[in-house]
Order: structure tokens, then sequence, then C-alpha cells
């Protein structure tokens, strides 16, 4: 109860900050890119993770509020980042209300409007597999809406896998990107058999489709071999460092070794 008014204050103070995590061109071992993720500094709490708010949040459209200042504020931090990655790419989460309400849609794709051509470094909008398949025809109409006013924007599948994706609604969809679920990458080379064949055939389709691949949850530098092996063009996950603030990261991809 008072977490939701402490929340609401949040906002406009500068208890929210993001975190980011680093994708990395499996090819040439260098980021190319930062997912950005959202953390609380609690006043008596200290600093709170996704779960610990998020779901409040997803009960009113304060988690429109927060993915729209979670928008603002990559996109401040991008012209700190782009010294140091230049072509980094930019990604947000986007929630099912961002998506699907009509209100909140505006505002984003007005934020993304101006941004997705000012922002000095490119940005994508992850959307789970399971938001998209909720109700894919109104997602398509609202993606191709996103294009349409920001065409440079590129919108990825995120936890891609774990829902039912139509093969025939996937052609159609207007997306740049498939981002692999960790659960498969948490198999590749285990016993529990098949994560290979699956990772192998989203990377099939993804190269039919024209998509990118990124594997979420890479931990080991076995499971990175076998996605090498395996065709699959980006990794993200604790192997290449956990998320943090944006100094970290970028210090981290600074030093030898
Ligand atoms: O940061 P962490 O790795 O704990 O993220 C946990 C979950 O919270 C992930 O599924 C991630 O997509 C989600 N998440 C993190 N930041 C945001 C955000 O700014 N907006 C939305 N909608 N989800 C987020
Ligand atoms: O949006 P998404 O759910 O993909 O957000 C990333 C989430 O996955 C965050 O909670 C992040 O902390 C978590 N995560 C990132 N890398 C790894 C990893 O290598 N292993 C595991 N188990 N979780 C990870
Ligand atoms: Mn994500
Ligand atoms: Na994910």
């Amino acid at each position: 109860l008072s977490l939701r008014h402490d929340l609401e204050r949040a906002l406009d103070s500068d208890e929210l900050c993001l975190y980011f995590q680093a994708r990395v061109d499996i090819a040439r071992s260098r980021i190319c890119g930062l997912e950005a993720l959202i953390r609380w500094n609690h006043p008596s709490r200290g600093l709170l993770q996704p779960a610990d708010f998020l779901p409040l949040a997803e009960r009113s459209d304060l988690i429109c509020r927060l993915d729209h200042w979670v928008l603002k504020q990559a996109c401040r931090e991008s012209r700190q980042i782009q010294k140091d990655g230049p072509d980094f790419r930019i990604a947000i989460n986007l929630s099912a209300r961002d998506l699907y309400e009509t209100k909140h849609l505006q505002r984003l794709i007005a934020t993304l409007e101006v941004e997705g051509t000012q922002n000095p470094l490119p940005l994508e909008i992850e959307i789970t597999e399971s938001i998209l398949m909720h109700d894919v025809e109104l997602a398509m109409d609202n993606l191709r809406r996103i294009k349409a006013a920001a065409p440079d924007v590129t919108i990825a599948i995120d936890d891609f896998g774990s829902g039912y994706s139509s093969l025939n609604y996937l052609r159609q969809i207007p997306m740049d990107t498939l981002k692999i679920d960790r659960a498969f990458i948490a198999d590749l080379g285990t016993e529990n058999g098949g994560a290979a064949a699956i990772v192998r055939s989203i990377v099939e389709l993804a190269r039919n489709l024209n998509l990118h691949v990124v594997a979420e949850g890479v931990e080991t530098e076995a499971q990175l071999g076998l996605l090498r092996e395996l065709g699959v063009e980006e990794a993200q996950g604790f192997l290449f460092g956990r998320p943090a603030p944006i100094a970290n990261v970028l210090d981290a991809s600074r030093a030898p070794g």
C-alpha cells in the first residue's frame, strides 16, 4: 500500500535509476548494445529490483510512467554512452499497457518519434512474446504505428520461445530482433536435450525472416562456444557482466583482458 505511494513519489524524485547490461557481438567479441533495466533506490528499503515493484506498478498506469521515464533517462544517458560506444544500440523494455492502451501508446510514439532521430544512439524496444501474443492483431497494428512514426527504432521480441507464437504471425509482425529466452541457453550442453535443436531452429527462422538473434542469460564459455557454432550473432548474460550503472559497464568494457 505505502510502496505504491512511495513509487509515485519516486517518479518525481531522483530515486529511480538505470542499470545497463551489455549485449555482445559474438564474432567480434565486443559490446554492440546495452539493455536498460530499472532499479529503485528506496530511501529505507535500499536498492529494489524490478521484481520488487514492477508487479505493483503493472496494476495501474504507473508502469507506463515508469517505462516512459526509462525511455527518457536512457536517452539522457546515451550522450555519455556515445563517447565509448558510438554505435551501441540502447534497448528498453515495454509493458503490456504501453502497447495496448491508446493514451500510453500515443505518448510513447510521440517520444520515440523525436528520440528515434535525435538520440545519438539507435534505440530498440523490447516486448515479450507473451505480451505480443496476448492480442496479436492489435499488437501488430500498434507496432506498425510505432514503425511509421519512428522508422529507425528497432523492435525486439523478448523471452522468445517461452510463449506460443504462431509462425504465421511471426512473418507479419514488424520486428527486427529475436531474443532467445534464457531457459534454452541454460539447457544448452546439458542432458536436458533439445535446447540446441531449438536454438538452431530459431537461428534458421531468423535468417529466413531477416532478423537478428540475441541469446539471453549466457553464463558460461561453453554456452558461448555452442552459440557461436549455432550461428547466434549476439549474447547477453552474466558471462559478460551483471546489470550495473553505466559507468561500471563502460569501465569494464575498457579494462584489458
Ligand atoms: O533487471 P532484471 O534483470 O532483474 O529485470 C527483471 C525483469 O524486469 C526483466 O523481465 C525485465 O524485462 C523487466 N524490466 C526491467 N526494467 C524494466 C523496465 O524499465 N520496464 C519494464 N516494463 N520492465 C522492465
Ligand atoms: O528483460 P529481461 O527479462 O530479459 O531482463 C533481463 C533479466 O535477466 C534481468 O533480471 C537480469 O538480471 C537477468 N539476467 C541477465 N543475465 C542473466 C544471466 O546470465 N543469467 C540469469 N539467470 N539471469 C540473467
Ligand atoms: Mn528485456
Ligand atoms: Na528477456
